[in-house]
């Protein structure tokens, strides 16, 4: 089934409407979003332009994710902020930087208010023209997202041409965090790194906590299926199954300046730590599902409970 378009569209996602919990609008640029609110009062937006998760919020509105102060919201270009979908090219290639799915227009494909009180949303993005251009495959990819005091996202990938599939992927999150100089990300001692500021020369993490303290750019691989991020005000947990790898990038001053999307102090505000399989690429054979799950918890406690 394609995406439909215009009014089309917005006429069978209102289907998917679930009163007092999802709701569908399109945005002033005309980007159609899904607005998502669980049961115990947390929300989040997802555009359906890139199936991107724009923002999550506690039940006092605070903002756990980060959204760059000059993000393109026009449905032309990637959003800067929140979690691209990044697939199926990490970085720079032959394709746009991070691939075509987060320029993309998923489609709807389930909603559910799920037992626990959160809200599931289940979208879709199949080949069309301009994908075939830039990858000659045919697939059905899916992301999953469950919106609630967690946040969850599975992203499926099935092949359904005859050849494999080589692919890279990522769900590449800005994490909302008070002041960077009290950002502290643990998980990653003792990992191989790719250090993309260094011709992705490989080097190991020798540090238990690592603090940001200017650019940094590392593709992690073989990461355990726990990282923590405390910051000042906040701390998250990521859980992660089927990503192999992990990102840690901060553009710090010099290199903020060469993205036009970006506040000049806005590097000040968030940290990537993003899931992915990366480093090598994927190789899916026909027709088996591939799957990657990740999951972000947050607690307001102090640096030092949330360490424990
Ligand atoms: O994930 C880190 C990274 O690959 C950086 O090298 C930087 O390019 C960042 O992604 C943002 O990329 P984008 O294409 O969104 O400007």
């Amino acid at each position: 089934m394609s995406t439909p378009s215009g009014d089309e569209a917005q006429l069978r996602w209102r289907g998917f409407e679930i009163s007092g919990h999802l709701r569908i609008s399109r945005s002033p640029t005309g980007v159609p979003m899904v607005s998502l609110r669980s049961t115990d009062g947390h929300t989040a937006e997802v555009s359906l332009f890139g199936a991107q998760v724009t923002a999550w919020r506690t039940p006092t509105e605070e903002d756990l994710l980060f959204m760059s102060t000059k993000a393109d919201r026009s449905g032309s270009r990637p959003i800067r902020g929140g979690i691209p979908v990044v697939f199926p090219q990490f970085g720079s290639g032959p394709m746009p930087s991070h691939g075509f799915a987060r320029v993309s227009t998923w489609d709807i494909r389930e909603t559910t208010l799920l037992p626990s009180g959160d809200v599931q949303l289940r979208l879709a993005l199949e080949p069309t023209a301009k994908t075939r251009e830039l990858w000659p495959h045919n697939f059905t990819c899916e992301l999953l997202v469950v919106a609630g005091a967690t946040l969850k996202l599975r992203f499926t990938l099935v092949n359904l041409g005859q050849s494999d599939l080589e692919f890279q992927c990522a769900l590449h999150t800005y994490f909302a965090i008070g002041e960077i100089d009290s950002v502290r990300v643990r998980g990653l001692e003792g990992l191989t790194y790719l250090d993309s500021l260094n011709n992705r020369a490989r080097s190991a993490e020798p540090r238990s906590e690592i603090a940001i303290d200017g650019e940094i750019d590392r593709i992690y691989t073989q990461v355990p299926p726990t990282l923590n991020i405390t910051g000042r005000d906040r701390a998250f947990t990521l859980r992660s199954s089927g990503f192999p790898d992990a990102v840690l990038w901060n553009p710090w001053i010099e290199r903020s300046k060469r993205f036009e999307d970006l506040g000049a102090e806005d590097y000040l505000r968030f940290v990537c730590v993003e899931a992915g399989a990366i480093a090598p690429p994927v190789v899916l054979p026909h027709g088996i599902p591939w799957r990657a799950s990740h999951e972000i918890a947050y607690s307001t406690a102090s640096p030092q409970q949330a360490a424990r």
